[in-house]
């Protein structure tokens, strides 16, 4: 009897659920929030910071960055931090994803000073979010290298492996008592392709088919050996966990065609594969279908070795399971198909792009955004996570950023839109049994977008730049967004209004 009334109630669930499309997160799902140093900070000389490879380039190189702007102060969070999480309890988030800039704390990148002023700065940060209960997510690595490394070669240096180590070591000592979550690196793929491959992020090298597979080899030892300390000396007494965060757009084949399907699988293997496959296959090594082309190609083209550098098999050991969980970026999708073996892309040789050889494009009818490369197809989402649990072994997946830009305005109805179909895809994804365990939309507030400056908003809170105190303003989306997290529900009825209406550039005046 009992039995059967209960599988009637269930039954009865299943099928309002489905009826209203109201699905729930389940009640320890976590959700949060996310920024950067270099892109919040500001204060880029203040407390006995050193300069970073950002910072030089904004200095020295101004024109790099298309409005001409740079991180000197940014939204200033140097100072505006008990603001800061203000806002982040307003939404009612679970945890605070935010890194720390190396050079604050070692203001050369190496160990023999380290900068109390910097160290306090963080300590101050912490200690407010715990004291609302928000769990501090801290991410090692966003970007911003000391320059004093970078003049030493910086990632592709192997010398770089021992100096990470020992900032995490600093790191854990000083805040592994109140952060339970770490991020070594944050998208390697950005640290090294973009940095090197073309010209990115800084160093800007522009020098392909070299150094990015270097700086990925000595981003991932370094990565491993952040992580073998923690677990040696830190993580039973501390309890954290500790991982990498890792960034592609999905990668839709052009077609059922099985060069078309190939299509996709290169690129993912050279997006994420580059990176996770070491990390959570049982190869504990590159992607094969890498070790292959790049090795070929590195033959035809006269090399006496491969470009892609081979891990011994102790770096493979220690590789091997050294993540806590799957952290995986992504904001958009892209049809891929098969350069043709003439090279008609005319991709450099040698090249990553060569040595991949796919093209990409995006679908017309996909809505666009604040940003060029980011059209939205909530669908690419799904796609992307189910290919991660099939690919990996249905790890332990956080969403560790998904968010949109616009150029502006407090009523980002296209912001709503993209949180709640992206979401949904979420639950798509985990009701075919995909193991995520949390999402963390970027961005917590309107921030430096890297090369193209203050032109690109990812916040939910928007930021006056106008303003020297840098006012904080609640967008429409971030009611959106902590609606879901109380509701553990998506709604696409609710339509709140901004705290203050501030027009944007497609805003309709009528
Ligand atoms: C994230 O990178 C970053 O972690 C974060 O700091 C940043 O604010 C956020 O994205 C939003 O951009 O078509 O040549 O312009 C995401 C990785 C890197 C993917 C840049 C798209 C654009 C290449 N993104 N890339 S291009």
């Amino acid at each position: 009897m009992f039995r059967f009334e209960a599988l009637f109630v269930l039954y009865c669930c299943i099928i309002t659920a489905s009826v209203r499309g109201q699905r729930e997160f389940p009640p320890d799902f976590k959700f949060g929030v996310g920024t950067s140093a270099y892109q919040i900070e500001g204060g880029w000389n203040e407390g006995g910071k050193g300069e970073s490879i950002w910072d030089y380039m904004v200095h020295n190189y101004p024109e790099k960055v298309v409005d001409g702007t740079n991180g000197d102060i940014a939204c200033d969070s140097f100072h505006n931090w008990q603001r800061d999480v203000e806002m982040i309890r307003e939404l009612g988030v679970n945890m605070y994803r935010f890194s720390m800039a190396w050079s604050r704390i070692m203001p050369t990148g190496i160990s023999n000073h380290i900068n109390q002023a910097g160290i306090d700065y963080y300590n101050n940060l912490i200690d407010e979010l715990v004291k609302y209960n928000i769990e501090p997510m801290v991410t090692l690595y966003h970007w911003d290298l000391p320059q004093r490394l970078q003049e030493i070669g910086g990632w592709t240096n192997r010398e770089i492996v021992h100096h990470f180590r020992e900032y995490a070591r600093v790191a854990f000592e000083n805040f592994g008592d109140r952060v339970k979550w770490w991020t070594t690196i944050n998208e390697p793929l950005q640290v090294c392709q973009a940095s090197y491959e073309f010209d990115g992020n800084p160093p800007s090298a522009d020098f392909p088919g070299i150094p990015s597979y270097l700086c990925s080899h000595n981003v991932l030892l370094s990565h491993a050996e952040a992580v073998e300390l923690y677990r040696e000396q830190f993580q039973q007494t501390q309890q954290g966990i500790i991982g990498i965060i890792s960034d592609t757009s999905w990668a839709e084949p052009r077609s059922d065609a099985v060069e078309d399907l190939e299509a996709s699988n290169l690129y993912l293997q050279f997006s994420l594969g580059w990176y996770m496959h070491p990390i959570f296959s049982k190869t504990g090594n590159y992607p094969q279908v890498m070790i292959d082309r790049v090795g070929n190609l590195s033959q035809q083209q006269g090399f006496y070795k491969s470009r892609l550098p081979e891990f011994t098999e102790e770096e493979i050991e220690k590789l091997k399971g050294s993540s806590d969980y799957f952290g995986i970026n992504s904001y958009t999708s892209v049809i891929v198909y098969q350069n043709d073996p003439g090279n008609s892309a005319q991709y450099p040789v040698p090249s990553f792009d060569h040595d991949r050889n796919t093209l990409g494009y995006q679908d017309p009818s996909w809505p666009g955004s604040g940003t060029g490369w980011l059209k939205v197809n909530p669908k690419g989402m799904y796609s992307l996570l189910t290919w991660i649990r099939n690919e990996y072994d249905n790890p332990l997946v956080y969403i560790t950023e998904n968010g949109v830009s616009d150029r502006g305005g407090t009523k980002d109805v296209d912001r709503i839109n993209y949180y709640n179909q992206y979401l949904n895809a979420v639950l798509d994804a985990m009701e075919d049994g995909s193991d995520i365990r949390g999402y963390v939309a970027w961005s917590l507030m309107d921030n430096f977008e890297w090369r193209s400056g203050l032109t690109e908003r990812f916040g939910l809170y928007y930021v006056d730049y106008e303003d020297p105190k840098r006012t904080r303003i609640a967008k429409s989306s971030s009611k959106v967004y902590a609606n879901i997290i109380k509701t553990r529900m998506i709604n696409p009825d609710y339509l709140p209004e901004p705290e203050v209406y501030v027009p944007g550039p497609n805003d309709d005046p009528s």
